[in-house]
């Protein structure tokens, strides 16, 4: 027995005052005994069992469907050290607020004590973590998005590191929720939210915020990003990893089917993880990844059976659905979804719904709330790649950076270097969608997608990046895409989903010192006729716009980017200000003076 593990369980059982603290192994035995307790309590409905096998329903609160970024903390003795990009508190303060919200907060309640692995358990890349929570629906979700159980308590021995994870509901009260991270103490507390992103603690709060406290203190990196690897049809596969931020199709672009035309050659893709990544310098000299997660935490509005027919195979069985209409027949439905919708349900707040429904003012009401998930294990997956649980990882040949950008980044750029691209990840900059609380379609900064994710000062972060590069004897090229792009009419240019994999084709020819470019003042973009077509119909002149780097619009953006690093004081590493003002000067302006 780890004797710190007990009696850190101790310690939290007397803050919480559960009625009992249950130790979870993993075993097929208990997760039908939990849901049956879930399924009895309301908490969780057992959908159709003959076309959702083993699947279940769950309605979060209605004040408590998506991550809430200005209620998340990184709690570090020094306020730089979390930067400005973070909310943040002297760690004494985070655990007496939050203390005060989890003190009794359990009582008539079971604690549940959940071991889990992040990365298949033992991998030299894995991490763990033992998560209490008080919440079927959490302990249920962390037995598919990780491996937990017995296995990871054995790994652990007598004396192993853990994150210490502390997990409530309380009573889901917007005002008395909070989620902080003690990065210095490797312990994360969430408290008042029942949300996979603040709840499922494996996920954003250890992989990302504390993982990249480590990874900069070890010497790798934890990134918000996919993995994926391209067949090419003599069989050899290469892979890409990619940051983007929430809901700009991470998980469609990681499951994507290629165009006919190319499958028809023997190309195929294959999934390694949809969100995370953590990479690390392999013995041969190149960068190798690893998911360390088990599952997908998918959106499911606009998942069908053309943007992502492998999730939806995914998700046909065992999977958990959150915030998704619930049909009278036992099934789910989300709008963006196939067939019509249902005749009748209950929509993600539980009220009676039908098609055409309109609410007081006349608008439309949603049966699936616009960030309501599926939550189904990553060896479901149709194309999930026979190396997904390799405890080595993948090697990676290129990395892409993207936003959702309506006009000035083109469809992709190539850096000129890693430091360039280090440059190009660190502007990333994307329209607000609806996994984050706050206005849908504002412009903000998300480096690397890693805004709501980097658990320390951003600045050092793009530090420890540029000093990746210096160790990293044969690194990755890095790439800027941008799929969303439309035109004065607001009507997307690029078709988007599995025609993406044209972009991809080109991307690997760079990686083999194959495929044309050209150089631009941002950096080098596919020359005329090095983007394979054939068989889309793009209009006329419409791959000219999308390839089209406007010098106004691009010397108005260099002002955002200064004033984005502007608000690190002199964090910002002095590398990413030669490259700033290398791009001013390559677009015939001047950086504003530092
Ligand atoms: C997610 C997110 O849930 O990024 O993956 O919000
Ligand atoms: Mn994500």
């Amino acid at each position: 027995m780890h004797a710190k593990l007990a009696a850190w369980v101790d310690e939290m059982a007397r803050l919480c005052g559960p009625d009992r603290v249950e130790w979870l192994d993993g075993s097929e035995a208990e997760k039908e005994r939990l849901e049956a307790q879930a399924v009895a309590s309301g908490e969780l409905i057992r959908l159709d069992h003959a076309r959702l096998p083993g699947c279940l329903y769950h309605r979060s609160a209605a004040n408590d469907v998506s991550r809430t970024e200005h209620l998340t903390y990184v709690c570090t003795r020094s306020r730089d050290d979390a930067g400005p990009t973070n909310n943040w508190m002297p760690p004494e303060e985070g655990y007496r607020k939050a203390g005060a919200i989890f003190r009794g907060s359990m009582k008539g309640r079971v604690m549940y004590v959940i071991p889990f692995s992040m990365g298949a358990v033992g991998s030299p890349f894995a991490k763990i973590g033992v998560q209490l929570t008080d919440s079927l629906y959490v302990a249920l979700s962390m037995r598919i998005m990780t491996r937990m159980g017995r296995a990871v308590l054995d790994r652990l021995g007598a004396a192993g590191e853990f994150t210490r994870c502390l997990h409530g509901k309380a009573d889901l009260d917007a005002e008395r929720r909070i989620i902080v991270h003690f990065p210095e103490d490797n312990a994360i507390w969430s408290v008042g939210s029942g949300y996979g992103g603040n709840a499922l603690l494996g996920k954003k709060c250890l992989a990302l915020r504390i993982a990249s406290h480590l990874a900069r203190r070890e010497g790798w990196l934890a990134e918000h990003m996919l993995i994926l690897g391209v067949e090419d049809p003599q069989g050899r596969v290469e892979y890409i990893t990619g940051a983007f931020p929430s809901a700009c199709g991470k998980t469609n672009l990681a499951m994507l089917t290629p165009p006919e035309a190319y499958r028809a050659k023997g190309y195929k893709v294959w999934t390694v993880g949809d969100d995370i990544a953590w990479l690390r310098i392999g013995p041969d000299g190149r960068l190798w990844a690893v998911n360390p997660e088990a599952g997908f935490f998918g959106v499911a509005p606009g998942t069908d059976s053309r943007s992502n027919p492998n999730a939806l195979a995914t998700l046909q069985r065992d999977a958990i659905f959150t915030n998704t209409l619930l049909a009278d027949d036992g099934t789910v439905w989300w709008e963006g979804g196939n067939g019509p919708a249902p005749r009748k349900g209950l929509d993600w707040r539980g009220q009676p719904w039908r098609p055409g429904l309109l609410d007081d003012d006349g608008k439309p009401v949603l049966g699936a709330h616009p960030n309501s998930r599926f939550t189904a294990a990553a060896r479901q997956c149709p194309c999930i790649s026979p190396r997904w649980e390799d405890p080595q990882g993948v090697p990676i040949s290129a990395v892409l950076f993207g936003g959702r950008r309506e006009r000035l980044a083109p469809l992709v750029c190539e850096a000129f270097d890693w430091n360039h691209g280090v440059y190009l990840g660190a502007t990333v900059a994307s329209e607000r969608t609806a996994a984050q609380v706050g206005t849908i379609g504002e412009v903000r900064r998300d480096p690397m997608a890693m805004l709501p994710f980097c658990g320390y000062n951003m600045g050092d972060y793009f530090a420890h990046w540029l000093e990746m590069g210096r160790r990293i004897p044969k690194p990755p090229k890095i790439f800027h895409v941008n799929w969303f792009r439309k035109d004065a009419g607001g009507k997307f240019l690029w078709p988007g989903f599995g025609e993406n994999f044209r972009v991809l084709d080109w991307i690997l020819a760079r990686c083999r010192g194959q495929g044309g470019a050209r150089e631009t003042a941002i950096g080098l973009l596919p020359e005329s006729g090095a983007l394979d077509l054939a068989g889309l119909e793009l209009s006329q002149g419409v791959l000219e716009r999308l390839l089209e780097v406007r010098r106004e619009e691009w010397v108005e953006e260099l002002a955002g980017h200064k004033a984005f690093f502007d608000r690190f004081g002199g964090r910002i590493p002095a590398e990413l200000w030669r490259q700033h003002e290398a791009l001013a000067q390559r677009l015939g302006a001047t950086a504003a003076a530092r």
